[in-house]
């Protein structure tokens, strides 16, 4: 047990302890390294205590002990060979339908709209597609508030036109995952219709219920804003809702709730999905609902995450979902808040919990909210990626993206400037599929969309940008200036509508679309040495050599600012990778021999263009 008398060095070889502590720094802009020295790992934990002279509190402490002592540690693993799985070797692409192809007019993207694209993924190579929910819905969140776990959304069509999606999909050899949402429920799913009927039901139990004591049971606050507590009046009671008004949080200690859970996923599963990603699976086990600790929650912008970011009861609530219920099939975990060690607890091999899981700490720079306005420095993923591949054995696998329905468009964030749109759109392709782990592509990133000129609130249709703008103009902010604020970190950036040459729609599009920049599926197919067409070779690139999916990962250690590369081997080839980091020309700084260049983006002289990439194979036998 990890106490006050624990040494810091004890602290970091506990993986939530080395997790918590990394992203704490993270978070003030500072590196792990502080800690993790000769001097300090000898410390006791009392003893940063004395030196912090009480700055983070009693409750700090309980909080942090609370979390560390829940599950030990997890073993190195030694084995050289990687078990081959479909989904380690598969190229997912993420779709949001809502915006993706529209086939009726309606501006709304659908069902029948996706089948229409088939082959256009298929040509590009994509093996997999993620589907945002599709479900019934009030559309509060977009989907994410499910009001039937069974129907499809009538916008986006019928039961029949998935059935159809399927079948157009099992002839193309693709698969398909889909999207649980199980944290929580929209307000007007039958189950909280019924608990706020009648309090004695057995659906009252399903949601996470506190008695009215005149104000909200605590001050963990929404990540939508305001207090993560909805007041109901039916009932007179608070009932936890995290996302916004409309998504109650389900109260996964009853056991019927994971029956439920179990329920739809085998529902889901004999229409014939490959798996799920599982929606901020992480948040479901809650550990108390004592006041979130100030320390932590200025530090995180919000109150309370501590009590159910890694709640004591979340490995076993997994396990007994597989076990139960998806068996074989994949399952790909958002976790946001969880480090390197942390995901090995949610998805080593062994562990029988998730496949694999979204990090987020790489989406940011260190210091930096989504909310910031600020250049992305690409030097940070140099780091990032060392140290990942560092903490991961041959039995974790990682998920390699950059952008989602969440986040603005990494283009942008990394450069405004259009000149150099086309080689950051092909350096974080490279990430994505050259490393270790498996790439998640989001619509549109192959075409290297980049984000809207949105300018005025009316412009916006997420509800966390609709609530953060009027939270920002309480708070005194002029309205200039809430709208500078959206445009850096709103997620409506990657909601806007695929560009397709044929239109994404007949009609009017439900969100204002493309107009500063004219990129398009089929110029960009034309165009030898475009975006798209880098992905198109990369991905043939992986496909042509498992070297790229199971070799190696090697950095050869090198600390030059704004150069990066590594090496990806195995016994029959080698690739090497080399990135120019910044807007400047630099020199190549690896030297290599008897590689032959597979693609570049730069002028294949000794010097490397503004964001350059190039790709090297070497083969070491002629089996
Ligand atoms: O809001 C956050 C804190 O800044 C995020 O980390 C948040 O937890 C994460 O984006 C969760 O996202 C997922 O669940 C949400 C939904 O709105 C998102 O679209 C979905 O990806 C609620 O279901
Ligand atoms: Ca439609």
């Amino acid at each position: 047990m990890l106490g006050d008398n624990s040494t810091i060095s004890e602290l970091l070889s506990n993986p939530i302890g080395f997790d918590v502590i990394y992203k704490i720094l993270l978070q003030m802009g500072k590196s792990i390294s502080l800690v993790d020295n000769f001097v300090i790992r000898r410390l006791k934990i009392k003893h940063i205590k004395f030196f912090l002279k009480g700055k983070l509190g009693e409750d700090f402490f309980y909080s942090l002990y609370e979390l560390l002592n829940q599950e030990g540690t997890i073993e190195h693993s030694e084995k050289d060979e990687i078990s081959r799985k479909w989904w380690k070797e598969a190229v997912f692409y993420q779709i949001y339908p809502k915006s993706f192809k529209d086939s009726n007019g309606d501006g709304i993207g659908d069902l029948k709209g996706i089948t229409l694209k088939l082959d256009y993924l298929k040509a590009l190579g994509v093996d997999a597609l993620w589907l945002c929910p599709i479900y019934d819905s009030p559309l509060d969140d977009n989907g994410y508030d499910i009001r039937d776990y069974k129907k499809v959304l009538k916008e986006f069509g019928t039961m029949e036109d998935f059935d159809n999606l399927v079948t157009e999909l099992k002839k193309r050899n693709m698969r398909i995952i889909l999207d649980l949402v199980v944290n929580h429920t929209s307000d007007e799913h039958e189950w909280f219709k019924k608990a706020l009927a009648d309090k004695n039901s057995k659906y009252h139990d399903y949601y996470i219920f506190k008695p009215n004591e005149g104000r909200a049971p605590n001050n963990w606050v929404s990540f939508f804003s305001g207090s993560a507590w909805r007041y109901v009046e039916q009932t007179d009671e608070y009932s936890l809702r995290l996302f916004s008004s409309k998504q109650m949080d389900l109260n996964w200690e009853n056991e019927n709730v994971r029956k439920e859970v179990e329920d739809i996923v085998t529902f889901w599963r004999n229409k014939g999905i490959d798996g799920f990603r599982l929606d901020v699976i992480n948040y479901i086990s809650k550990n108390s609902f004592n006041d979130g600790n100030e320390t932590i929650g200025k530090l995180m912008e919000f109150y309370g995450v501590e009590n159910y970011f890694f709640g004591k009861h979340l490995h076993d609530y997994l396990r007994e979902l597989k076990k139960n219920a998806f068996g074989e099939m994949f399952s790909v975990g958002e976790t946001p808040g969880v480090g390197f060690e942390m995901s090995r607890l949610l998805s080593g091999e062994k562990r029988g919990e998730l496949d694999t899981v979204f990090l987020f700490d790489h989406l940011e720079t260190p210091g930096h909210v989504r909310f910031d306005d600020y250049h992305y420095d690409l030097n940070y993923l140099k780091k990032y990626y060392v140290d990942m591949y560092a903490h991961l054995t041959t039995e974790d696998w990682p998920s390699l993206f950059f952008e989602n329905h969440d986040n603005p468009r990494m283009i942008s964030k990394v450069s405004p400037k259009e000149e150099h749109r086309k080689n950051i759109g092909k350096l974080i392709a490279t990430f994505m599929l050259t490393l270790r782990g498996t790439p998640f592509i989001y619509q549109g990133q192959e075409l290297g969309l980049i984000n809207q000129n949105f300018e005025k609130i009316e412009d916006f249709r997420d509800v966390e940008s609709i609530n953060k703008y009027e939270e920002l103009i309480c708070q005194g902010v002029k309205e200039d200036e809430a709208i500078h604020i959206l445009l850096a970190g709103s997620r409506d950036h990657a909601r806007t509508c695929m560009p397709w040459s044929d239109g994404f729609t007949t009609g009017k599009p439900w969100i204002m679309s493309y107009s500063t920049i004219n990129i398009d599926d089929k110029s960009e197919i034309e165009d030898k040495d475009s975006i798209y067409n880098w992905y198109k070779k990369l991905i043939a690139l992986r496909k042509d050599s498992k070297t790229l999916v199971y070799g190696r990962v090697r950095f050869p250690s090198n600390k030059k600012k704004n150069y990066f590369s590594y090496y990806r081997e195995d016994e029959e080839r080698s690739f090497f990778i080399e990135i120019n980091l910044s807007d400047k020309r630099i020199k190549r700084v690896e030297k290599i021999s008897g590689y032959e260049l597979m693609l570049s983006s730069g002028a294949n002289n000794e010097y490397m263009e503004p964001y350059e990439v190039s790709i090297y194979k070497k083969s070491l036998s002629n089996r």
